[in-house]
């Protein structure tokens, strides 16, 4: 009898423990809430002197793109933000200090292309992914694997707005003025020179200026002296709106086409009526319909009280083009986000569909604007 109750309470207790255990087993396993991915990410921009309003546009576009990733909660980015005034010596110690003391994942930035060519390699030597959002020469992303850029390179840029240009006034002759001092500006001056030649245009002649340069008098009389059927022009939006504003004075009538430089409404607040008639291409135009350009135009307007330029659009989707990124990796990870960044395809921004190429930059079509009533407008 004692030996059956005791064999019942053992059935007893294994029935209850596979009854129990079968239930636990068979319980769906609860999802655990995803972790977000924290990262702090470094940005080099040009915050103080010559050139600061690029780097504005910059970062607000940056921190709006912050604000939106951070809303949703599977990726949380930490900014960095450094000034580097424009100048190379301060880039490469805000990239040092950003990769080394900060640690950060990624690198947004810097502004300048001639910036790129010192913070690019120490990035891509310490193993940091750096992704240029306006820098446009030639060179940027051979500089190794882990350099980026989303920037609409001159090589492709100036070819259409050229082209537009010299289709439309019938340009035979033309003057080229650069900066000689900038690996951006030299570098726009050799696809002009390229794309003129292969035009067969004839280069009446080619001057040259320097950084921070207040008076063109001697290159526009010069210019102005050969009969030149247009000018075209590659500089930054301090010099470029000077050199608009003196050469209209002068009387030189002809059309300006400009680089990228020339993609800040800045160069119309400097040169004012003198600015009718640029040419510039971009891959961004505001005014367009289409709603993802709307709603980005709208809220950046109610943040910062001014429509998003160019500069802005391309920060503003590199920053979201490295937060699904980051997100593709899974973690913060600066070898695996590098990865993860190389493989982004049809990425739909505000500058519509954006894939990186084999080499790291940009596939993307330009589009060519023309100032007129002040503002930037589609060249027909
Ligand atoms: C470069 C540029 C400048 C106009 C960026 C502000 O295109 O330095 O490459």
């Amino acid at each position: 009898m004692r030996r059956s109750v005791r064999g019942i309470a053992v059935v007893a207790c294994a029935l209850f423990a596979f009854v129990f255990m079968g239930a636990e087993k068979a319980k769906p396993a609860a999802k655990p809430a995803a972790e977000p991915i924290r990262a702090k990410i470094g940005v080099i921009s040009i915050i103080t002197g010559q050139g600061a309003a690029y780097g504005e546009a910059i970062t607000n576009g940056i921190k709006l793109a912050r604000d939106e990733v951070n809303a949703k909660g599977e990726v949380l980015v930490d900014l960095k933000i450094e000034d580097s005034s424009g100048k190379q010596e301060q880039a490469l110690a805000a990239a040092q200090k950003l990769i080394n003391s900060e640690q950060v994942v990624a690198i947004i930035g810097p502004t300048l292309s001639n910036e790129m060519m010192v913070a690019g390699p120490e990035a891509n030597a310490s193993g940091v992914p750096i992704m240029g959002t306006s820098t446009t020469a030639k060179g940027i992303t051979q500089i190794g694997k882990y350099v980026f850029r989303n920037a609409l390179p001159e090589s492709q840029a100036i070819p259409a707005s050229i082209g537009k240009a010299v289709k439309k006034h019938n340009i035979r002759k033309v003057a080229l003025l650069y900066g000689n001092d900038d690996v951006f500006t030299k570098s726009g001056f050799d696809t002009m020179k390229e794309v003129s030649g292969k035009l067969k245009l004839n280069i009446l002649t080619i001057e040259t200026f320097q950084k921070g340069q207040a008076d063109y008098k001697a290159q526009l009389t010069k210019i102005a002296s050969l009969k030149p059927d247009a000018v075209f022009c590659s500089a930054l939006y301090n010099e470029g709106g000077v050199i608009l504003a003196q050469a209209r004075k002068m009387g030189l009538k002809v059309p300006f086409v400009g680089g990228n430089g020339f993609n800040s409404p800045k160069v119309i607040e400097i040169a004012k009526d003198a600015a009718e008639g640029l040419t510039v291409a971009t891959p961004w135009f505001g005014e367009s319909n289409d709603p993802k350009v709307k709603g980005f135009v709208a809220k950046y307007e109610k943040a910062y009280g001014k429509k998003p330029d160019q500069f802005a659009a391309q920060a503003y989707d590199a920053f979201h083009i490295m937060a699904n990124a980051l997100k593709a990796a899974g973690i913060a990870d600066r070898a695996k986000l590098r990865d993860s960044l190389a493989a982004t395809k049809n990425f739909q921004g505000v500058l519509g569909k954006f894939s990186f190429d084999a080499e790291r930059d940009v596939v993307m079509s330009p589009i060519v604007l023309i100032v007129k009533g002040g503002k930037f407008t589609i060249f027909n």
